[in-house]
């Protein structure tokens, strides 16, 4: 067995657990918040048998999206009547890690 923990965006999140609800993946969804951003997003942690692992994989895939997004460049934050061009980033569609499941109980 292995768990899945996949970070999502918000935007995608419902969709995301509907398509897992359809195709009988079990998740549990937890409201996170990514680290260099301060923004939401969502990150699913799902048990599923070695063999449908690509099977989650591929619904990640197909649902989430790359966006960009944009953050006031803070070189000129103290700077009263500068302009400069904020700062793009690029969130990727998902951040997903594979684990090795050592035991599961379902008690
Ligand atoms: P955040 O930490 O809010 O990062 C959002 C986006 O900001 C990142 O997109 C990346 O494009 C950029 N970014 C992050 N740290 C940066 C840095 N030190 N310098 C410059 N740009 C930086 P993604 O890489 O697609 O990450 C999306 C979200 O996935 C992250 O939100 C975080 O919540 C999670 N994540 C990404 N990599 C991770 C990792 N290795 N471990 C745990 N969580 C991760």
């Amino acid at each position: 067995m292995k768990m899945i923990l996949a970070i999502v965006q918000d935007s995608d999140a419902v969709q995301m657990s509907n398509k897992f609800m359809d195709n009988d993946i079990r998740a549990t969804k937890l409201s996170t918040t990514g680290g260099f951003l301060k923004a939401g997003n969502v990150t699913f942690i799902i048990g599923i048998e070695d063999e449908r692992v690509d099977e989650v994989l591929a619904i990640i895939k197909s649902v989430s999206k790359i966006r960009r997004q944009y953050l006031p460049n803070p070189s000129v934050l103290n700077m009263p009547g500068e302009i400069a061009a904020p700062i793009e980033v690029e969130v990727k569609g998902a951040t997903v890690f594979v684990l090795d499941v050592d035991g599961f109980y379902h008690l």
